[in-house]
């Protein structure tokens, strides 16, 4: 298990898995937030991996896993050590809006990553006729499927930027008080 899972309780960083349909906007949300530039991406081949430490939060170290169908196959490799999801989608991509939503609904089924907090990330808010947070919310049916665990769905833009951090800090606010408690139910366990 990731970080926080560990045996090393006290462990002050989280593991935290960022995935989504090719095109959603991954690794420019990645490296806006890491850098606060926009950076020129490629198709993501593999993965990039990044440690995001905004301010007053958890450290998280974010794998940012290609979205290409021939490598969504590969996702579930990298559940095992995670201690918190990011789901980005485009929200301008009608079409592919089903996809993603299977992909989506698939991944919560990895046993690895039962239970574990999700953040979804409205992204391409700046695209004029973009679904809103509500919509995704509404078309993901993200309340069932996310019933067994904390969830978030955040409008975004990798863009500007705006959104981002807000959505970093509600997955690291829902993995902080996870492990609290956890902490809790392992104190009362030892009485
Ligand atoms: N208008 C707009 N374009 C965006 C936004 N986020 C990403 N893009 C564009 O979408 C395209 C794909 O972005 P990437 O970050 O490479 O997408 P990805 O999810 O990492 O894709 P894979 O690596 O193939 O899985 C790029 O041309 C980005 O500039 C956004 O918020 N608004
Ligand atoms: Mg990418």
């Amino acid at each position: 298990m990731g970080l926080l899972s560990s045996k090393n309780q006290n462990a002050k960083q989280a593991h935290v898995l960022l995935l989504g349909l090719d095109s959603a906007g991954k690794s420019t949300l990645l490296y806006k937030l890491k850098l606060a530039e926009n950076v020129c991406t490629m198709p993501t081949i593999g993965f990039n991996v990044e440690m995001i430490h905004l301010e007053g939060d958890l450290p998280l170290t974010v794998w940012d896993v290609g979205g290409q169908e021939k490598m969504r196959a590969a996702w579930g490799c990298y559940c095992e050590d995670a201690d918190g999801l990011l789901y980005v989608v485009d929200s301008t991509d009608q079409q592919r809006l089903e996809d993603s939503r299977k992909e989506f609904k698939h991944i919560l089924q990895n046993e690895h990553i039962r239970n574990v907090p999700v953040v979804v990330l409205a992204n391409k808010q700046d695209v004029p006729g973009a679904l809103s947070a509500e919509d995704i919310t509404r078309m993901f049916r993200v309340k069932k499927l996310c019933s067994d665990r904390s969830w978030y769905v955040q409008p975004c833009c990798a863009i500007t930027g705006d959104g981002l951090a807000e959505g970093f800090r509600k997955l690291s606010a829902f993995l902080k008080s996870r492990t609290k408690s956890r902490d809790t139910l392992a104190f009362f366990k030892q009485k």
